[in-house]
Protein backbone atom coordinates (compact mmCIF):
# COMPACT_ATOMS: atom_id res chain seq x y z
CA UNK A 1 0.00 0.00 0.00
CA UNK A 2 2.60 2.09 0.90
CA UNK A 3 4.97 1.49 -2.05
CA UNK A 4 1.86 2.57 -3.71
CA UNK A 5 1.00 5.58 -2.49
CA UNK A 6 4.36 7.07 -2.69
CA UNK A 7 4.58 5.99 -6.91
CA UNK A 8 1.46 8.68 -7.00
CA UNK A 9 3.44 10.98 -4.74
CA UNK A 10 5.87 10.77 -7.59
CA UNK A 11 3.70 10.47 -10.38
CA UNK A 12 2.34 14.21 -9.37
CA UNK A 13 5.32 15.71 -8.70
CA UNK A 14 6.72 14.45 -11.97
CA UNK A 15 3.50 15.76 -13.63
CA UNK A 16 2.76 18.89 -11.84
CA UNK A 17 5.87 19.85 -12.09
CA UNK A 18 6.18 19.61 -16.17
CA UNK A 19 2.69 20.93 -16.20
CA UNK A 20 3.63 24.37 -14.43
CA UNK A 21 7.46 24.56 -16.07
CA UNK A 22 4.52 24.76 -19.25
CA UNK A 23 2.36 27.31 -18.05
CA UNK A 24 1.35 30.06 -20.02
CA UNK A 25 -0.73 32.54 -18.52
CA UNK A 26 -1.80 33.21 -14.68
CA UNK A 27 -5.44 32.17 -15.14
CA UNK A 28 -4.33 28.83 -16.41
CA UNK A 29 -1.75 28.33 -13.56
CA UNK A 30 -4.36 29.18 -10.89
CA UNK A 31 -6.26 26.33 -12.27
CA UNK A 32 -3.43 24.26 -12.45
CA UNK A 33 -2.67 24.77 -8.59
CA UNK A 34 -6.45 24.17 -7.84
CA UNK A 35 -6.27 20.49 -9.64
CA UNK A 36 -2.85 19.90 -7.75
CA UNK A 37 -3.64 21.50 -3.74
CA UNK A 38 -6.45 23.07 -4.36
CA UNK A 39 -9.25 21.62 -1.47
CA UNK A 40 -10.21 18.75 -3.53
CA UNK A 41 -7.01 18.78 -5.70
CA UNK A 42 -5.14 15.28 -6.29
CA UNK A 43 -2.60 15.64 -3.49
CA UNK A 44 -5.34 16.45 -1.19
CA UNK A 45 -7.31 13.42 -1.88
CA UNK A 46 -4.07 11.36 -1.54
CA UNK A 47 -3.31 13.00 1.78
CA UNK A 48 -7.16 11.45 2.70
CA UNK A 49 -5.78 8.03 2.49
CA UNK A 50 -3.37 8.99 5.69
CA UNK A 51 -6.44 7.69 7.97
CA UNK A 52 -5.86 3.92 6.12
CA UNK A 53 -2.38 3.62 7.24
CA UNK A 54 -0.52 1.92 9.94
CA UNK A 55 1.32 4.25 12.40
CA UNK A 56 4.93 3.33 10.87
CA UNK A 57 3.34 3.78 6.99
CA UNK A 58 2.04 7.59 8.62
CA UNK A 59 5.46 7.94 9.60
CA UNK A 60 6.90 7.61 6.44
CA UNK A 61 3.67 8.75 3.95
CA UNK A 62 2.88 11.94 5.85
CA UNK A 63 6.66 13.92 5.26
CA UNK A 64 6.55 12.90 2.25
CA UNK A 65 3.32 14.02 0.92
CA UNK A 66 3.94 17.72 3.34
CA UNK A 67 7.05 17.97 1.48
CA UNK A 68 5.84 17.68 -1.97
CA UNK A 69 2.62 19.88 -1.18
CA UNK A 70 5.64 22.55 0.24
CA UNK A 71 7.73 21.73 -3.18
CA UNK A 72 4.75 22.46 -5.50
CA UNK A 73 3.36 25.32 -3.26
CA UNK A 74 6.54 27.27 -4.07
CA UNK A 75 6.54 26.32 -7.37
CA UNK A 76 3.21 27.53 -8.22
CA UNK A 77 3.91 30.90 -6.55
CA UNK A 78 7.57 31.48 -8.48
CA UNK A 79 6.03 31.00 -11.77
CA UNK A 80 2.97 33.37 -10.84
CA UNK A 81 5.71 35.72 -10.14
CA UNK A 82 7.22 34.94 -13.56
CA UNK A 83 4.24 35.11 -15.28
CA UNK A 84 3.14 38.32 -13.80
CA UNK A 85 6.32 40.01 -14.57
CA UNK A 86 6.20 38.92 -18.08
CA UNK A 87 2.63 40.11 -18.58
CA UNK A 88 3.97 43.56 -17.08
CA UNK A 89 6.70 43.70 -19.45
CA UNK A 90 4.58 42.73 -21.99
CA UNK A 91 2.09 45.65 -21.48
CA UNK A 92 4.97 48.05 -20.97
CA UNK A 93 6.59 46.76 -24.37
CA UNK A 94 3.32 47.88 -26.57
CA UNK A 95 3.29 51.43 -24.94
CA UNK A 96 5.73 54.50 -25.41
CA UNK A 97 5.81 54.55 -21.33
CA UNK A 98 9.25 55.51 -20.48
CA UNK A 99 9.73 54.88 -16.76
CA UNK A 100 13.52 56.59 -16.43
CA UNK A 101 11.57 59.80 -17.00
CA UNK A 102 11.78 61.90 -13.87
CA UNK A 103 8.11 62.21 -11.93
CA UNK A 104 6.11 64.62 -12.18
CA UNK A 105 6.89 67.80 -9.83
CA UNK A 106 4.12 68.03 -7.21
CA UNK A 107 3.83 71.14 -4.90
CA UNK A 108 5.45 70.94 -1.96
CA UNK A 109 3.57 73.17 0.64
CA UNK A 110 5.91 76.30 2.45
CA UNK A 111 5.80 78.68 4.93
CA UNK A 112 4.91 82.02 3.96
CA UNK A 113 7.91 84.74 4.37
CA UNK A 114 6.52 86.51 6.67
CA UNK A 115 5.73 83.94 9.09
CA UNK A 116 9.50 82.85 8.19
CA UNK A 117 10.84 86.16 8.99
CA UNK A 118 9.02 86.22 12.40
CA UNK A 119 9.94 83.52 13.79
CA UNK A 120 13.74 84.29 12.88
CA UNK A 121 13.13 87.57 15.20
CA UNK A 122 11.44 85.88 18.24
CA UNK A 123 14.19 83.23 18.07
CA UNK A 124 16.40 85.78 18.62
CA UNK A 125 14.82 88.00 21.15
CA UNK A 126 13.80 84.12 22.88
CA UNK A 127 17.49 83.66 23.12
CA UNK A 128 17.90 87.43 24.90
CA UNK A 129 15.06 86.38 27.56
CA UNK A 130 11.73 87.56 26.15
CA UNK A 131 8.81 85.00 26.50
CA UNK A 132 5.49 85.24 24.57
CA UNK A 133 2.68 87.38 25.53
CA UNK A 134 -0.63 87.60 22.93
CA UNK A 135 -3.50 90.31 23.32
CA UNK A 136 -6.33 90.79 21.42
CA UNK A 137 -6.69 91.80 17.27
CA UNK A 138 -10.36 93.74 18.54
CA UNK A 139 -8.65 96.07 21.60
CA UNK A 140 -11.00 98.37 23.89
CA UNK A 141 -9.97 102.05 23.35
CA UNK A 142 -8.53 101.75 27.20
CA UNK A 143 -5.67 99.39 26.05
CA UNK A 144 -4.97 100.78 23.04
CA UNK A 145 -4.99 104.43 23.65
CA UNK A 146 -5.84 105.63 26.98
CA UNK A 147 -3.53 103.75 29.47
CA UNK A 148 -0.67 104.37 27.07
CA UNK A 149 -1.28 108.07 28.18
CA UNK A 150 -2.76 108.92 24.91
CA UNK A 151 -5.97 110.47 25.69
CA UNK A 152 -8.64 111.48 23.70
CA UNK A 153 -8.22 115.05 23.14
CA UNK A 154 -3.88 113.72 22.25
CA UNK A 155 -3.07 114.58 18.49
CA UNK A 156 -0.82 111.34 18.75
CA UNK A 157 -4.43 109.46 17.66
CA UNK A 158 -4.62 110.88 14.84
CA UNK A 159 -1.30 109.40 13.16
CA UNK A 160 -2.64 105.58 14.01
CA UNK A 161 -6.45 105.97 12.85
CA UNK A 162 -8.84 103.06 13.11
CA UNK A 163 -11.81 101.41 12.83
CA UNK A 164 -14.10 101.98 16.20
CA UNK A 165 -16.68 100.41 17.21
CA UNK A 166 -19.41 102.05 19.93
CA UNK A 167 -19.85 99.80 23.27
CA UNK A 168 -22.10 101.29 25.04
CA UNK A 169 -20.93 100.01 28.20
CA UNK A 170 -17.21 100.43 28.03
CA UNK A 171 -14.52 101.67 26.38
CA UNK A 172 -15.17 101.67 22.58
CA UNK A 173 -13.76 98.67 20.96
CA UNK A 174 -11.07 99.36 17.87
CA UNK A 175 -9.08 97.32 15.77
CA UNK A 176 -5.75 97.91 17.70
CA UNK A 177 -3.30 100.10 16.53
CA UNK A 178 -0.21 98.67 17.36
CA UNK A 179 1.08 96.19 19.82
CA UNK A 180 1.75 97.86 22.68
CA UNK A 181 -1.92 97.45 24.11
CA UNK A 182 -0.25 93.92 25.47
CA UNK A 183 2.22 96.12 27.29
CA UNK A 184 -0.97 96.86 29.18
CA UNK A 185 -2.87 93.81 29.73
CA UNK A 186 1.14 92.07 30.66
CA UNK A 187 1.82 94.65 33.38
CA UNK A 188 -1.95 94.18 34.80
CA UNK A 189 -1.97 90.69 35.30
CA UNK A 190 2.10 90.67 36.12
CA UNK A 191 4.31 92.35 38.07
CA UNK A 192 8.61 92.83 37.42
CA UNK A 193 10.84 91.85 36.83
CA UNK A 194 8.52 91.54 33.02
CA UNK A 195 10.50 90.71 29.75
CA UNK A 196 7.71 89.71 27.34
CA UNK A 197 7.38 89.95 23.42
CA UNK A 198 4.31 90.52 21.56
CA UNK A 199 3.91 89.68 18.00
CA UNK A 200 0.51 90.09 16.21
CA UNK A 201 -1.61 91.79 13.47
CA UNK A 202 -2.28 95.47 13.51
CA UNK A 203 -4.20 97.43 11.65
CA UNK A 204 -4.50 101.45 10.47
CA UNK A 205 -5.89 103.61 8.18
CA UNK A 206 -2.54 103.80 6.14
CA UNK A 207 -2.43 104.20 2.10
CA UNK A 208 -0.68 101.34 0.73
CA UNK A 209 2.60 101.69 -0.93
CA UNK A 210 6.22 100.31 -0.78
CA UNK A 211 6.53 99.97 2.57
CA UNK A 212 3.19 100.93 3.95
CA UNK A 213 0.33 98.80 4.69
CA UNK A 214 -2.98 99.48 6.48
CA UNK A 215 -3.17 96.02 7.71
CA UNK A 216 0.58 94.53 8.97
CA UNK A 217 2.47 92.72 11.97
CA UNK A 218 4.36 94.20 14.67
CA UNK A 219 6.53 92.76 17.75
CA UNK A 220 6.33 94.56 21.13
CA UNK A 221 8.89 93.86 23.66
CA UNK A 222 8.92 95.29 27.21
CA UNK A 223 11.25 94.89 29.74
CA UNK A 224 10.17 96.46 33.20
CA UNK A 225 13.04 95.71 36.49
CA UNK A 226 14.64 98.03 38.57
CA UNK A 227 17.24 100.30 37.20
CA UNK A 228 16.24 99.68 33.50
CA UNK A 229 18.02 102.22 31.19
CA UNK A 230 17.90 103.55 27.94
CA UNK A 231 21.51 101.93 27.69
CA UNK A 232 20.13 98.57 28.13
CA UNK A 233 17.46 99.11 25.36
CA UNK A 234 20.08 100.08 23.33
CA UNK A 235 22.35 96.99 23.83
CA UNK A 236 19.69 94.75 23.35
CA UNK A 237 17.98 96.32 20.36
CA UNK A 238 21.65 96.64 18.62
CA UNK A 239 22.13 93.08 19.26
CA UNK A 240 19.16 91.57 17.99
CA UNK A 241 19.27 93.79 14.99
CA UNK A 242 22.73 92.40 13.74
CA UNK A 243 21.16 88.93 14.88
CA UNK A 244 19.22 89.88 12.04
CA UNK A 245 20.87 91.65 9.59
CA UNK A 246 24.64 90.46 10.60
CA UNK A 247 27.67 91.70 12.08
CA UNK A 248 28.42 94.86 10.01
CA UNK A 249 24.73 95.51 10.27
CA UNK A 250 24.33 99.94 10.63
CA UNK A 251 21.87 100.71 13.58
CA UNK A 252 20.71 104.54 14.11
CA UNK A 253 18.80 105.85 16.82
CA UNK A 254 17.02 108.95 16.73
CA UNK A 255 15.02 111.24 19.19
CA UNK A 256 11.54 110.62 18.55
CA UNK A 257 8.01 110.91 20.15
CA UNK A 258 5.38 108.81 21.76
CA UNK A 259 3.21 109.58 24.65
CA UNK A 260 3.64 105.89 26.37
CA UNK A 261 7.40 106.46 26.12
CA UNK A 262 10.01 108.75 27.56
CA UNK A 263 13.10 109.32 26.38
CA UNK A 264 11.57 107.77 22.91
CA UNK A 265 13.69 106.84 19.93
CA UNK A 266 13.21 105.76 16.29
CA UNK A 267 15.54 102.73 15.48
CA UNK A 268 16.50 102.58 11.34
CA UNK A 269 18.56 100.33 10.02
CA UNK A 270 20.98 100.98 7.10
CA UNK A 271 19.11 100.78 3.64
CA UNK A 272 20.43 97.05 2.46
CA UNK A 273 19.20 97.47 -0.73
CA UNK A 274 20.94 100.79 -2.37
CA UNK A 275 23.19 102.34 1.16
CA UNK A 276 21.87 105.70 0.61
CA UNK A 277 23.36 105.68 -3.07
CA UNK A 278 20.12 105.71 -5.11
CA UNK A 279 18.50 108.95 -4.94
CA UNK A 280 15.17 106.82 -6.08
CA UNK A 281 15.33 104.05 -3.98
CA UNK A 282 11.87 102.86 -3.00
CA UNK A 283 11.95 101.54 0.17
CA UNK A 284 14.47 104.52 2.06
CA UNK A 285 13.61 106.94 -0.38
CA UNK A 286 17.33 107.69 -1.01
CA UNK A 287 17.64 108.21 2.50
CA UNK A 288 20.21 105.82 2.95
CA UNK A 289 18.19 104.64 6.49
CA UNK A 290 15.07 103.06 7.19
CA UNK A 291 12.78 103.35 10.11
CA UNK A 292 12.27 99.79 12.07
CA UNK A 293 11.12 100.10 14.69
CA UNK A 294 9.76 102.73 17.84
CA UNK A 295 11.47 102.55 21.06
CA UNK A 296 11.57 104.42 24.69
CA UNK A 297 11.81 104.43 28.33
CA UNK A 298 8.07 103.46 29.82
CA UNK A 299 6.76 106.73 30.86
CA UNK A 300 6.02 107.00 34.45
CA UNK A 301 2.05 107.62 33.76
CA UNK A 302 1.91 103.97 31.64
CA UNK A 303 3.58 102.28 35.29
CA UNK A 304 1.12 104.11 37.91
CA UNK A 305 -1.93 103.30 35.12
CA UNK A 306 -0.98 99.56 35.73
CA UNK A 307 0.04 99.78 39.17
CA UNK A 308 3.81 99.82 39.54
CA UNK A 309 5.24 102.07 41.17
CA UNK A 310 7.86 104.31 38.71
CA UNK A 311 9.88 105.38 41.55
CA UNK A 312 10.75 101.77 42.25
CA UNK A 313 10.82 100.08 38.79
CA UNK A 314 11.54 101.44 35.11
CA UNK A 315 11.17 99.57 31.80
CA UNK A 316 11.82 100.16 28.19
CA UNK A 317 9.28 98.57 25.07
CA UNK A 318 10.23 98.68 21.83
CA UNK A 319 7.19 97.93 19.17
CA UNK A 320 9.10 96.91 15.22
CA UNK A 321 7.16 96.00 12.04
CA UNK A 322 7.63 92.78 11.11
CA UNK A 323 6.98 93.36 7.19
CA UNK A 324 9.62 96.02 7.19
CA UNK A 325 12.45 93.57 8.91
CA UNK A 326 11.90 90.78 6.95
CA UNK A 327 11.21 93.46 3.82
CA UNK A 328 15.25 94.00 4.99
CA UNK A 329 16.29 90.45 5.74
CA UNK A 330 14.68 88.85 2.73
CA UNK A 331 15.76 91.15 0.15
CA UNK A 332 11.94 92.20 -0.82
CA UNK A 333 11.97 95.52 -1.97
CA UNK A 334 7.87 96.14 -1.83
CA UNK A 335 5.25 95.28 0.74
CA UNK A 336 2.78 94.22 -1.25
CA UNK A 337 4.85 91.23 -2.54
CA UNK A 338 3.92 89.55 1.62
CA UNK A 339 0.17 90.04 0.25
CA UNK A 340 -0.27 89.37 -3.43
CA UNK A 341 0.99 86.14 -2.57
CA UNK A 342 2.57 85.20 -6.45
CA UNK A 343 3.59 82.02 -5.93
CA UNK A 344 6.74 82.81 -7.95
CA UNK A 345 8.22 84.75 -4.81
CA UNK A 346 6.95 82.67 -2.27
CA UNK A 347 8.65 79.80 -3.80
CA UNK A 348 12.06 81.73 -3.09
CA UNK A 349 11.68 80.74 0.65
C1 LIG B 1 4.24 102.26 17.23
O1 LIG B 1 3.36 101.55 16.71
C2 LIG B 1 4.56 102.14 18.66
N1 LIG B 1 3.56 101.41 19.34
C3 LIG B 1 5.92 101.50 18.80
C4 LIG B 1 6.49 101.61 20.18
C5 LIG B 1 6.32 100.56 21.06
C6 LIG B 1 7.16 102.77 20.56
C7 LIG B 1 6.84 100.67 22.34
C8 LIG B 1 7.68 102.88 21.85
C9 LIG B 1 7.51 101.83 22.73
P1 LIG B 1 5.04 103.31 14.99
O2 LIG B 1 3.76 103.87 14.54
O3 LIG B 1 6.25 104.08 14.63
O4 LIG B 1 5.11 103.01 16.53
O5 LIG B 1 5.16 101.83 14.34
C10 LIG B 1 6.21 100.95 14.71
C11 LIG B 1 6.79 100.29 13.46
O6 LIG B 1 5.75 99.65 12.72
C12 LIG B 1 7.39 101.26 12.47
O7 LIG B 1 8.73 101.56 12.83
C13 LIG B 1 7.34 100.50 11.18
O8 LIG B 1 8.39 99.56 11.09
C14 LIG B 1 6.06 99.72 11.34
N2 LIG B 1 4.95 100.37 10.64
C15 LIG B 1 4.24 101.46 11.01
N3 LIG B 1 3.26 101.72 10.14
C16 LIG B 1 3.33 100.77 9.20
C17 LIG B 1 2.58 100.45 8.02
N4 LIG B 1 1.52 101.16 7.66
N5 LIG B 1 2.93 99.39 7.28
C18 LIG B 1 4.00 98.62 7.65
N6 LIG B 1 4.73 98.84 8.74
C19 LIG B 1 4.43 99.90 9.51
Amino acid sequence: MIEELKNKLNLIETNYTSKIQACKNVKDLQDLQVAAIGRKGELTELLKSLKDLSLEEKKIFGPLSNALKIKLSSLFEAKNAELENAAINEELNKTDLDLTLPAFPFNKGGRHPLAIAQKRMTDILSKLGFIWAHGPFIEDEYHNFDALNIPAHHPARDMQDTFFIKNPHKSDFVLRTHTSGVQIRTMQKQKPPIRIMAPGRVFRKDSLDATHSPVFHQIEGLYVDKNVSLADLKRDLTVFMQGLFGKKAEVRFRPSFFPFTEPSVEVDVKCVFCEGKDKNCPVCKGSGWKEMMGAGIVHPNVLRNCQIDPEVYSGYAFGMGVERLAMFSLGIKDIRAFYENDIRILEQF
